[in-house]
This record gives C-alpha cells, sequence and structure tokens, in this order.
C-alpha cells in the first residue's frame, strides 16, 4: 500500500518517465561494456549479488574514487552509489561532492560564482551511508554504498546491518517493509540515509542510545540524472517512516552561507551539537540542476583522529610506541589521564583496538577537563611544561635521536677507556660495542650488534681504531644496509677523533701510547705487549700509524659525522679529558637526551673503573643460553618484478603517490608479507598465543637450526630450514599520500610435504608494502592506511583498487623465513 505522505509528491510526466527510462538503458549499456575494459582509468567495476531474502540479482556500479574529479575523463554517471536490475535503475546516490577548496573548481572563489541559492546547509551526519528503495513486487532493498544482501567476503555487512535497524524503526512507527518498498517505488525514489551506531561501528562523533539510528537525508529520483527532493519533503517523509530528522539552514546568497560555516567552525558544533561539518546543497548557475558541496570542520576531529591513533600505539607498544603529531601537547594530557585506565584492564584495551569505546575514553577526559575538544586546543599551549614530564616517562621516546659514537684513533688512545668511562657514566643511554670482542670474521657484525644496542639505548660507542677512510665508510655503509629501524633522520653519527693531528713521527703520542701498552701487558684481548714482548705490539702498534687517514670533515665518508669531538692523546691522563670534553660536547648536541651533568666524583670514579677493566679474551657480543627469537615471520614475494608488473597493470599510471614512488626510488627493494610481528603479542592473549605456537612448536626446530648457523645476524631474513611454504592472493591496491601497499589474503601455510600448517595470522590486514613517501614514514604506517579503509570506511585522499581474482594474482609456494 502506498502511504499518504503529509506533501505533495513532484508528478513525473509520462514524457519524463520515458525519458530517464531510455537514458537509463543507454547507461547501464555504457557501464557495461566499460565494465569489460581492463580496470584502468575510467572502468567501472560491476559487483552483483541477489537482494536479501530473493533471488533477484542486482548490480552495483562503482569508478575509481579518483576518476571522479578527473579532467581526462566524463564518465557516464557521477552517481555515488548506483544499483541496477535489467535496465532500471533501483537505487541512485548523489552526484559525488567535494569538500570546500579541496581543488580549483570547488574553491570558494569558483563556487561562489558556479552556483546559485538557495543554499540550503544541512548537518553532516557521521556514519555509513545507506540507500533504500523498493521493487514493483514490493520488495524493500537496502544497499551499504557499494553493497546488498548477505555477503560472506567481509567482515561487517553494512546493508544488513543497516536493514536490521530499519526493521525494528518501522516496527517502531508501525509501517511494514511493504509500506516503505511500495511508497518509494511508486515514487521512484532512493531514500539516502546515514546509519549511525556506536553499537555497530564507531565513527568520530558519538551516536548512541536516543542518538544511534538511520539520519534520512535525501531523497533521489531513480534517475541518470541527479534530481532530489527539498529537505522540509524529505524530513517530513523521514517522520512517517520513523527514520531520524536532518537539521538544516537554508541562506539565499553563497556569502551569507559561509558566513555562517565560518563561524560554526569556530565552535565545531550546531544547535548544541558536535557536528563534522555541513552538507551544502544548491543549484549550477543558469540551470535548475541540483548540486552538492560539503564544508567539513578540521577541528576538534583532527585532534579526535590523534587520540584515538596514540591510543592505539599505547596499548600496543607502550609508551616508547607513541608517535605525536599537531596535538602533542593534548595528547600527553590525556594520556597521562587515562592511562590508569587502561592499566590492568585487558578487555578495554581489547575492545579499543576493536574500534569499541574509543569516543567513550575521549570523552571521560573531556568530562574531567569540563571543556570540549576546542577549548582544549585553544589552550594547547599552556600544557608545555608537560613535555618534560612525559619524557621521564619515556613517552614518544622512540621519536629522540639514535647516535652512533665513532671512534678514530691508533692504539693505546683511549679508545676503550673513554668508551667505558662513558659506559659507567650512563649505563641507561650509553652502550659499548668493541671491535676487539668479535669474533672473526667480523664482517658487518660491529654495526649490527650496534644496532642491537640502540633498541634500548639511545647512543652506542663502536669502539675501533677506524684509522681509514675505508673502515668509516663501511661503518656508514653498513648502518645503512642493516639499519630498518631507525628513520634515517634521527640517526645521527658521532666521531670521537683521538688523532686531530697525523700521528706518523709524532714522538710524544708514541711515547704515552707505547709505555700505556707495555703497562697494559697482556691485558688486552690480542695485542700481549706481556709474554710476546713489546717488540710485536710495537710492530703492530707502528703499522696503524703509518696507515692512518687523519679525519677530514668535509670530504666522504667523513663528512657524513653530524659531530666531530676532538680529542687529544698525548699526555699521561689525557683520557679523564677527554671523557669531560666527550660529556660536555654530548650535552650540548643531544639536547633531545637531556644528558645530566656528572659531578667531579662520578667522573674519577667512572675512570677509575675503566682503567681497572681486564677484557675477558675472546668474549662474544652478546651469549645467550637457547635460540633467539625473531622479530617476526613473513612470506617472501620471490619475483619483485612481476609483482611490480602486476601493480602498473591495475593502476596504470592513475595513482600519483605511485609515480612518486618510482620515480625517487621509493619502491620496496624486496616486497613480503607479515604473518606475525613480536610487537603484536601486546594486542591480545589469542595473538600471544598464536606467536607462541609459530616460536615454540610448529617451527621450532627451524629457529634452532638458524640460530646455530649464524647466532648473531640481526637485521636479516632467514629462510625457515624445513622449506615452509604460504600461498597469497593480491586483493587491493590501496594507497593515501604517504604509502602504498597491497592487502593480500594468506590462503594456505603448508609444510615441504604440501600438509597444511594451521597457523592464523596476527596481523589483520595482511599486506604488502609497496612503498613510503619519505624515510620518515616506515611500512607499518600500511597497518593503519587498511585500518582506516577496513575499519572506517575512509575514502578522502585514498585510492583502492581492486585485483581480479585470477590466476596471475595468486601467488602460490612463497617461502617462508624468520626475519631477525
Ligand atoms: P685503546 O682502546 O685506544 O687501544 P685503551 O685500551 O683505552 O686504548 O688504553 C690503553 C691502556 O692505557 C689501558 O691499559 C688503559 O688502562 C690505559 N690508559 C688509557 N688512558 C689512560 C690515562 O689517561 N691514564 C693512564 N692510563 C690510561
Amino acid at each position: 500500500m502506498v502511504v499518504n505522505l503529509p506533501f505533495e509528491p513532484v508528478v513525473v510526466s509520462n514524457e519524463e518517465r520515458e525519458k530517464d527510462i531510455d537514458e537509463s538503458i543507454k547507461l547501464i549499456s555504457e557501464l557495461e561494456e566499460l565494465a569489460k575494459v581492463h580496470p584502468k582509468k575510467g572502468a567501472v567495476r560491476k559487483f552483483t549479488n541477489s537482494i536479501d531474502g530473493t533471488s533477484i540479482p542486482v548490480n552495483s556500479w562503482k569508478f575509481n574514487e579518483w576518476d571522479y574529479s578527473s579532467k581526462k575523463l566524463t564518465l557516464p554517471t557521477y552517481a555515488r552509489g548506483l544499483f541496477t536490475i535489467d535496465n532500471r535503475i533501483v537505487c541512485r546516490g548523489y552526484d559525488k561532492f567535494y569538500n570546500v577548496n579541496e581543488f580549483n573548481e570547488v574553491s570558494e572563489e569558483v563556487l561562489s560564482k558556479s552556483t546559485t541559492g538557495p543554499y540550503t546547509l544541512t548537518v553532516k551526519s557521521n556514519g555509513c551511508i545507506v540507500f533504500i528503495s523498493g521493487l514493483k513486487d514490493g520488495t524493500l532493498v537496502v544497499c551499504s554504498k557499494h553493497s546488498t544482501g548477505v555477503r560472506d567476503d567481509v567482515q561487517k555487512n553494512h546493508a544488513m546491518a543497516a536493514q536490521q535497524a530499519l526493521e525494528l524503526q518501522l516496527d517502531r512507527c508501525h509501517m511494514t517493509k511493504l509500506d516503505l518498498a511500495e511508497t518509494l517505488y511508486k515514487l521512484g525514489l532512493t531514500a539516502v540515509a546515514e546509519y549511525c551506531d556506536d553499537n555497530f561501528e564507531e565513527h568520530v562523533l558519538e551516536y548512541k542510545d536516543d542518538r544511534a539510528g538511520l539520519y534520512l537525508h535525501g531523497l533521489n529520483f531513480n534517475s541518470p540524472k541527479f534530481r532530489t527532493y527539498p529537505m522540509e519533503e524529505v524530513n517530513s517523509f523521514g517522520s512517517v517512516f520513523g527514520f531520524k530528522r536532518t537539521k538544516f539552514r537554508r541562506f539565499d546568497t553563497f556569502r551569507e552561507a559561509m558566513i555562517f560555516l565560518s563561524k560554526a567552525a569556530a565552535t565545531g558544533s550546531f544547535e548544541g551539537e558536535e557536528v563534522e561539518g555541513f552538507v551544502v546543497r544548491c543549484y549550477k548557475t543558469g540551470t535548475h540542476n541540483d548540486f552538492f558541496f560539503k564544508f567539513k570542520f578540521e577541528e576538534p576531529y583532527l585532534l579526535y583522529r590523534e587520540l584515538r591513533e596514540v591510543t592505539k600505539q599505547f596499548i600496543q607498544g607502550g609508551p616508547q610506541n607513541v608517535h605525536f603529531g599537531k596535538h602533542k601537547l593534548i595528547c600527553m594530557d590525556y594520556l597521562k589521564y587515562i592511562m590508569p585506565f587502561l592499566h590492568d584492564n585487558e578487555k578495554l584495551r581489547q575492545s579499543y583496538l576493536d574500534n569499541k569505546g574509543i569516543v567513550e575514553l575521549r570523552k571521560k577526559y573531556f568530562d574531567a577537563r569540563g571543556q570540549t575538544g576546542l577549548e582544549v586546543i585553544d589552550e594547547e599551549v599552556s600544557m608545555a611544561k608537560l613535555e618534560d614530564e612525559m619524557r621521564l616517562l619515556k613517552f614518544g621516546s622512540s621519536q629522540t635521536c639514535k647516535y652512533a659514537i665513532v671512534t678514530v684513533a691508533t692504539i693505546g688512545c683511549g679508545k676503550t677507556t673513554t668508551s667505558l668511562a662513558l659506559a659507567n657514566l650512563y649505563p641507561d643511554l650509553v652502550g659499548h660495542i668493541q671491535n676487539d670482542n668479535i669474533s672473526r670474521p667480523v664482517g658487518s657484525k660491529l654495526v649490527s650488534g650496534a644496532l642491537e644496542i640502540l633498541v634500548n639505548k639511545p647512543m652506542v660507542i663502536l669502539d675501533k681504531n677506524n684509522h681509514k677512510y675505508v673502515e668509516r665508510q663501511k661503518i656508514f655503509d653498513d648502518f645503512a644496509q642493516l639499519n630498518e629501524i631507525i628513520p634515517s633522520s634521527k640517526l645521527k653519527f658521532i666521531c670521537l677523533n683521538f688523532l686531530p693531528m697525523p700521528p706518523k713521527g709524532d714522538t710524544e703520542l708514541w711515547k704515552v701510547t707505547r709505555d700505556r701498552i707495555i703497562e697494559r701487558g697482556d691485558n688486552h684481548q690480542s695485542i700481549k705487549a706481556g709474554g710476546s714482548g713489546i717488540g710485536k705490539a710495537e710492530k703492530i702498534m707502528q703499522g696503524f700509524i703509518n696507515r692512518f687517514q687523519p679525519v677530514k670533515p668535509r670530504k666522504e665518508p667523513d663528512s657524513k659525522f653530524d659531530l666531530i669531538i676532538n680529542l687529544n692523546a698525548k699526555s699521561d691522563n689525557s683520557t679523564f679529558e677527554n671523557i669531560k670534553t666527550v660529556v660536555e660536547s654530548l650535552v650540548s648536541f643531544a639536547s633531545d637526551l637531556d644528558i645530566p651533568r656528572p659531578t667531579e666524583e662520578q667522573y674519577q670514579e667512572a675512570f677509575r673503573k675503566a682503567l681497572d677493566y681486564k677484557p675477558s679474551i675472546n668474549k662474544i657480543v652478546h651469549s645467550r643460553v637457547g635460540p633467539r627469537t625473531p622479530v617476526y615471520f613473513g612470506t617472501s614475494i620471490l619475483d619483485p618484478q612481476s609483482l611490480q608488473e602486476r601493480i602498473e597493470d591495475l593502476v596504470g599510471g592513475s595513482s600519483e603517490l605511485y609515480e612518486k614512488l618510482k620515480a625517487t626510488g621509493r619502491i620496496m627493494s624486496e616486497f613480503h608479507v607479515t604473518m606475525i610481528h613480536y610487537k603484536s603479542k601486546k594486542k591480545s592473549q589469542e595473538i600471544k598465543a598464536l606467536w607462541n605456537r609459530y616460536v615454540k612448536s610448529e617451527f621450532a626446530e627451524d629457529l634452532l637450526k638458524i640460530d646455530e648457523q649464524s647466532s648473531k645476524i640481526t637485521g636479516q631474513r632467514i629462510l625457515l630450514p624445513s622449506k615452509s611454504k604460504a600461498d597469497i592472493k593480491l586483493e587491493k591496491f590501496c594507497c593515501n599520500s604517504k604509502v602504498a601497499c597491497i592487502k593480500v589474503s594468506v590462503d594456505r601455510i603448508y609444510r615441504a610435504d604440501g600438509t597444511d600448517i594451521s597457523l592464523g595470522l596476527g596481523n589483520k590486514f595482511p599486506h604488502i608494502t609497496i612503498g613510503t613517501i619519505n624515510e620518515e614514514i616506515r611500512p607499518a604506517e600500511s597497518n593503519n592506511l587498511l585500518n582506516e579503509i577496513y575499519e572506517f570506511n575512509a575514502t578522502d585522499g585514498i585510492q583502492c583498487l581492486d585485483f581480479k581474482d585470477s590466476e596471475e594474482n595468486s601467488l602460490k609456494g612463497l617461502p617462508i623465513f624468520a626475519h631477525y
């Protein structure tokens, strides 16, 4: 039964109706043609599913997000959300619209001329969009942006969740699905609503209890051309079927509308409620064509997103894992407040990571401060003192720099004594790795060992003569090669230059160092001036002096040092003074570490202890019991070239970021999928158990074998000796302005004999990182991007392209490795 409506519906003339039918037929056949071509520019993706409770197939048509704004293309339709059955449009979304100033065509200046009023400003609700319409037989159709009906390939079914909410709502106002379906069918309309319910999915604003539900914001004609009802009618239609109202304001001129919007942006609210922004409905100048644009408020939503991210980082990796952004001080203040709530509450932590309770925790904080988000932003500068407090708690300490301190000297200059004294003075800050303690062949072990130390301490001294350019060069090269963790801008190199003047022929220096070596006797790992006599030691010492190449700050490799500290090794107790010189330089250079100045007594104590040091000969750098655990397990994409071809076939020049990565050589040189990372243990008990299964059972023997082969390898991947394999499928190319990655599915993990290994993945969105825009952005950013896409349906500034489900995109038999 068609329900009586409290307004006079627009009467569509027969002529118009026929025109719509003709145009629909034309549009759908164009879409069918486009769907056949390779998914490149301007291509459309057709997705077919059945309407819930029926076997009626419905097609959804989806263009690449960025094609809507391409100047080079004209798409057959700009409808975002379009569903058809045979030759008929059953659901039609709005024509794609943009944020003010997103690009030139929607700049304020252009819009002021290209649009005419009245301007209807509707509150932008913050949930997921839903299209509702009816079929001739009275079937109700409920679609999300691009999907309808039951599906087994999605984690969350927005259409089905919205349908349930709609059914409850209709019940409450004594209407039936049939009433709504028949009314919409008769009028040839799609009802466009926003489904907002924190119990289903949290977005930025809070929607719970009374506020949760379907907010009706549009009634669109099911015609190829975009035509939509005025807001008054939308709201009266909504009230008949129990929808929530969409608040609106109307202005005659563009200027008035913009003044209102700017004022609203200053409070981030409308009629006392926080809103994300407004959708402005108006007309194209010189026509009666409906035209939309939006005005989204920046703040406090940027802050809210940052609060969400730092909370997740904190839960997953503790204070050190937190990376602050624009609102560093507020985030610190907020974390300080919420830490006690998270502490000891595994359930809260877990549900937060599942995107539940985000708004509530944030509200708790703002309520405690008695301020709104915008008010707190206004006061942010006054929180400056928090920085010191949080630094003591090691907050965001991974953001401070790491310092590799490289000695340049000959034998007896006091390198080890100076290093030991510094490590004595600052046990938490300074680590020390001695070349003489590393078993041969030394290779890159000095640097890999130093990197291991830098995981826990901000400074490490690489104690070696480094008397030639090639040796210094090798240190820089090894760091470049092996460092995967520290952003290069955060890794600083400091040179302890014990010999600012060439040592050859310097009798004073010779006397001091020779005397020290005689005095040291056999107390050295390799140079024994005791038993084997001074003669041999002298020869070795002379060799170093003869080969010595002084530090040249303006020339490579020495020009790579960020700081060169000149020392003096030419007097009996020079080392004591050198230690003080080094400390003074470090205090001012490494100001991010807040290095305290020792007292005279502390200096003396540290020096005395260093002089007393006796090496334990052939000690290895790190001795441990049992096999070491890897940093993560992954599977290697064996043919990076062919993966790049797959990407290029799909993307075909349409991705600005991908082109940039190519031009700047920032495509990863190898590709892999991380299966589980040790850090994800913190996410939940299940993942912790899974990690233990990777480490302790299935692959335990492999790890033992790897360890026996190479007990000191770090920063490297080693294939599991049992030759286990994985099959993966490329699903979606995703990128924003920072990172490009491919979402994959890992379909099978199996042994060399083909039997299945039943291990899950520790990563919610398994992926291959393709590249990041610069070194500051770590590959782990892919996780954040995929989380935004899959958990929050984010689309702004994001490009997503689906790989075809084909043999070519299934990669089989990929080897599994452990990364140390
Ligand atoms: P190197 O690492 O540059 O070869 P070290 O092992 O530090 O030099 O020093 C060589 C020997 O000289 C050690 O036995 C050390 O105790 C001693 N020594 C280093 N600096 C001083 C100093 O300033 N006064 C007295 N003895 C020193």
